[in-house]
Order: structure tokens, then sequence, then C-alpha cells
């Protein structure tokens, strides 16, 4: 068993049956060109989680963990993509259309895949999720089940959408998570701060919180 310090309290977990999950980390939502970009944000305000993001992968990997990376990506034919979520922000060049990084937030586009910092290697297993939660729509509580996974690491972006809503249904769902402070960030430094504070508030309602540093500490 392992134990790092974190908020509210320490987080203990057995390695063999903890994951790291690591959200969405596509150039769709990083990079310039990208539905992050098209939604009016400035998308450099992720980029400097990348080389913790890198930390963590190879961490997990090294210490035999399950590494699990999402991809919100939907279908070439947008048969998995809500008429809602499409039309939400009245787009000029939304989901499913052609940008500059191909079919916005579609799998199979060079936007859908991952920064090239982070990417899937042997062993991993890569997730697409047509929601902002992992959970939704997807197999990846029977893939944790499987596994015997009951702990979670996650990092990934956006702390306030879809790192919160996976957090929240894995917490749900019975899970303990730990969520990664500087392996996740979002658009809105405000939005980032308040979610970690929301996570560890009321005794640990949604889960755990610690940096980077006190994950490596425990292998230390
Ligand atoms: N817009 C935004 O902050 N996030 C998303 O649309 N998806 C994810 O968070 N991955």
């Amino acid at each position: 068993m392992k134990t790092i310090a974190a908020r509210p309290y320490e987080y203990t977990f057995d390695p063999a049956h903890t994951a790291v999950v690591m959200i969405d980390m596509q150039r769709d939502f990083l990079e310039p060109g990208g539905f992050g970009a098209m939604l009016g944000n400035d998308v450099s305000q992720l980029a400097g989680i990348v080389p913790a993001c890198a930390r963590l992968l190879a961490l997990a990997r090294a210490q035999g963990m399950t590494v699990i990376h999402t991809q919100e990506a939907h279908d070439p034919q947008l048969a998995d993509c809500p008429p809602a979520k499409r039309a939400r922000g009245r787009l000029e060049c939304g989901i499913g259309d052609r940008g500059p990084l191909g079919r916005v937030l579609v799998e199979g586009e060079p936007g859908a895949w991952f920064v090239s910092e982070l990417l899937p290697q042997p062993g991993d297993i890569v997730l697409r999720k047509p929601g902002k939660g992992a959970f939704h729509a997807t197999g990846l509580d029977a893939i944790l089940h499987g596994r015997g996974i009951t702990h979670l690491l996650i990092g990934g972006v956006t702390t306030e959408v879809c790192v919160q809503t996976t957090m929240r249904e894995a917490n749900d769902r019975g899970y303990d998570c730990l969520l990664v402070t500087d392996c996740t960030a979002s658009y809105f430094p405000a939005f980032h701060a308040a979610v970690v504070e929301m996570v560890v508030a009321q005794g640990g309602i949604v889960g755990w919180a610690a940096p980077l540093a006190a994950v490596e500490a425990a292998f230390a």
C-alpha cells in the first residue's frame, strides 16, 4: 500500500488496483485551431501541465498501474453526438465541421488525437467518449471492474468540465479518486482553483487532491 499526503487527509491506495486516468489531453483542446479555440478560449492556458502529465504517466507505467487516456470525440457520422451538443455555442465551426485540425472533435482526425508529448504507449488504454464524463456511454466502469481497479488518480483537461464530471461520476460509482492538481488545468484559472476546493471540502465529498510531487513522494 502507498500513502499520499493529500487534502483533506491522506490517500492510501494499492498501485495494483489503481489507474491513472488522463482526461482528453487532445490537440483539439490544447492547440490553436481546435475545439477549445473555436469556443473562444485562450488555449495556451493548458500547455503548462503537459510536462507534469508526462511525469505522471511515466510513473504509472513504471509502477505497473493501469493507464487510461480518454478522448472526447465523436464517430464520423456524429451518430453519438446529441444535436443539442452540436448546436451549443452557435459556433461557426463546431463539432463535425472541418477546421485547421481536421473535423472538430471527430474520431480519427488530427485534432482528436493526443498532444505529441502524451501519446499512448503500448499497454495503455485509449477510451473514446462522446460526453464530458468518461463513464457516460462508454465501457469504462466494466474496464475498471475487469481489472479490479478501485482507486483513480485523475489528470487532464479541463478541470471544471471533463475532469470534474468524470471525478463525480467515478465517486458515485464507488471509486476513491485523487485529483492531481498540477496535472489538470482550465481555460479559467479561477474555475480550476474552485474545483480543487469543491473536491476536498466537506471531508472530501468528491475525493482527494494532491500535487504530483506528493504522488511521486509516495513511491520514493
Ligand atoms: N470546453 C471545455 O472546457 N472542455 C470540454 O469541452 N471538454 C473537456 O473538458 N475535455
